[in-house]
């Protein structure tokens, strides 16, 4: 035990040499990381400070904009592959090696924040600005990405990770485009799709900076998270078909109501995530009673169901028990449940063992707090990890709050997570692993 920690801290002495006499952790600007951060919130702000920024908007087509703008002032040759990710490389000395890869998403959930994604592709520039300010060189050429409709359909990820057919471009998203007409917007090419993929030996590892979006690191009081494994999603349209009738006149006894069976089955999936073992979470985010008028019963009911664990078997275990409880549900109620899949399904994922270890050497290196912990989140770098070795990095989120326009990370974090990036990167080039 005793011969593996000081191993462990001696590597970390070796492996982790600052490069150069300026570090790294010096040329990191709070200030430009929280001017581009509150610049990027304009597109799409909220009176409240929030902002939506939905996939394929005219917010995000701006804001793809105003990020292509810094891809092209610090240097970097940008490019949009089918899927319409944005990606900004800047060159290697041995260009015929494969790029290290950093990046994230800057499109949000209705009355989100200013962090979830955007932290991960500013941070990301900001790593370029570093390397530019300290004239570094890198072996392998460094790419930025933004990933396309990370909040819902997450097709660019996806797509990078060879893991879409043509069905996914009939989903619609929240902003109501179709993927379809989203990327035309975009500038994607929606019937290439496929071309999106990874080729082997084209990238050499991803690494992802991204606000927790809980309250652990901050409840254990760490600055940084090196994230193990982030969970599996998967999500339904549940229709539960009732009978419309006058409220007034139609007895209790014998209604069709479909809200009530809905109202029913909404407490059951909470009852379902509790009562499982673990840490799965399961919820109904959206949900319609039609016709919507408070003098009819409803008569149809549409809503959301979302399953997430790291345990793809259990995700599909607690949806097999949910089918179990609507069929009671119906039979009680004199209605009908139908389930259809969304195509937005995402796999759990572990992140690379070895890109953990290096990301590990250098918190020890910057003698930074760091915990080692799941994801509950779902993020781009899952979509990837079947092909690229991937790595994440979390920066605590204040009281945990997250997809509100009350999250928030304080800047010396920021910089904190951008440093520890900037560093993981030079020791990835640095070392033939
Ligand atoms: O829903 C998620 O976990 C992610 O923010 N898209
Ligand atoms: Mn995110
Ligand atoms: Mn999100």
């Amino acid at each position: 035990m005793l011969m593996s920690f000081v191993f462990g801290f001696l590597s970390s002495l070796i492996l982790f040499q600052p490069v150069t006499t300026q570090s790294v952790a010096d040329v990191v600007s709070e200030s430009r990381l929280s001017e581009r951060l509150s610049e990027l919130g304009q597109y799409g702000a909220l009176s409240d400070g929030g902002v939506t920024r939905q996939a394929f908007s005219d917010e995000d087509v701006a804001a793809r904009d105003y990020i292509r703008s810094l891809m092209q002032q610090s240097g970097l040759s940008v490019r949009l592959d089918a899927a319409a990710n944005l990606i900004g490389r800047r060159p290697g000395t041995s260009e015929g090696l494969p790029a290290i890869a950093l990046g994230s998403h800057i499109d949000t959930v209705p009355e989100a924040g200013l962090y979830d994604g955007p932290v991960g592709v500013i941070g990301a520039l900001e790593v370029i600005e570093v390397m530019n300010a300290l004239n570094l060189e890198t072996r392998h050429p460094i790419e930025v990405i933004v990933f396309t409709d990370e909040e819902g359909s997450m097709v660019g990820s996806r797509a990078m990770g060879g893991k879409v057919d043509a069905g996914i471009l009939e989903t619609r998203v929240q902003s109501g485009f179709t993927v379809k007409e989203g990327l035309m917007r975009l500038g994607g090419t929606a019937e290439a799709l496929s071309s999106a993929a990874l080729s082997p030996n084209q990238t050499k590892a991803f690494l992802e900076l991204h606000v927790e979006q809980g309250g652990v690191l901050e409840n254990a009081g760490a600055t940084i998270g090196i994230v193990e494994g982030i969970v599996g999603i998967r999500w339904w349209d549940v229709t539960v078909q009732g009978v419309a009738n006058h409220a007034g006149t139609t007895p209790m006894k014998g209604r069709r109501d479909a809200l009530v069976a809905a109202s029913r089955f909404v407490l059951a999936v909470q009852a379902a995530a509790l009562d499982t073992p673990g840490r799965q979470v399961a919820t109904v985010g959206r949900i319609r009673a039609e016709p919507g008028a408070p003098n009819v019963i409803p008569g149809k009911v549409t809503m959301s169901l979302e399953i997430r664990d790291l345990d793809e078997a259990k995700i599909g275990a607690i949806f097999k028990d949910l089918q179990k409880a609507a069929a009671h549900i119906e039979e009680e109620t004199e209605t009908t449940f139908e389930f259809s899949p969304i195509d937005a399904d995402t796999r759990a994922a572990f992140t690379d063992r070895k890109v953990r270890e290096f990301l590990e050497t250098v918190a020890r290196g910057l003698s930074v707090d760091y915990l080692s912990m799941p994801s509950g989140a779902g993020h781009d770098s899952q979509n990837l990890a079947d092909r690229v070795p991937i790595g994440m990095i979390f920066i605590p989120s204040r009281g945990g709050i997250s997809h509100s326009p009350n999250e928030f990370s304080k800047t010396s974090d920021i910089k904190t997570g951008v440093t520890m990036l900037a560093e993981s990167v030079l020791l990835l080039d640095r070392e033939d692993w």
